[in-house]
């Protein structure tokens, strides 16, 4: 079954030049990337992508860094489309601590364990359907994506939008 999934490659990922690294090793599932972009994310951002985990002790360290304050204040965010890519895609990537992860994983190649505590696991890939909707939906709008994969619905905007000049 073709699904998709929402990976970000987390601060560290840019700040170790990792970029190409994951993008080849994610190449491996041939599957399709439909939308690609690089944020800055805001704390409220951060605060709804984690939002389940609200209550963990370390979420405030993990906001900090998925918000950059320890490496680049930027992630690059990516849909993959196609057969099982959600599953595929986080097989690569490893199991969520680092020092776990299977170590030809990305997470196991990549990652480390801070002194503080901090899994810097490099990349985020959606965890099954549910949550790669929300996901997908908070981190992209419809008309960044080159495929319809959600519903949408067409709104009055008053808005300023900023345009090309
Ligand atoms: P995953 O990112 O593998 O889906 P998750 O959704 O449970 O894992 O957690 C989200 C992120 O939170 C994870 O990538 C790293 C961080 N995290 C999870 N458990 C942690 C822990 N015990 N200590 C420190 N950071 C943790
Ligand atoms: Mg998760």
């Amino acid at each position: 079954m073709t699904n998709q999934t929402l990976i970000l490659i987390k601060p560290d990922g840019l700040k170790k030049s990792l970029t190409g690294n994951v993008l080849t090793r994610l190449s491996e599932t041939k599957l399709d990337i439909i939308g690609a972009k690089i944020i800055r994310v805001s704390r409220k951002l951060a605060n709804e992508h984690y939002k389940y985990l609200k209550k963990e002790p370390f979420f405030e360290e993990l906001i900090k860094y998925i918000m950059g304050h320890y490496h680049k204040k930027k992630v690059m965010a990516l849909v993959y489309w196609g057969e099982g890519a959600i599953d595929k895609v986080r097989k690569i990537c490893g199991a969520t601590n680092p020092e776990k992860a299977d170590m030809v994983s990305i997470r196991g190649q990549y990652g480390r364990i801070t002194t503080k505590g901090v899994y810097e696991n490099v990349i985020h890939a959606s965890a099954n359907k549910t949550e790669a909707k929300r996901e997908i939906r908070l981190w992209f709008e419809p008309d960044e994506l080159i495929m319809d994969i959600y519903a949408t619905k067409k709104i009055e905007s008053k808005k300023n939008i900023q345009v090309w000049k």
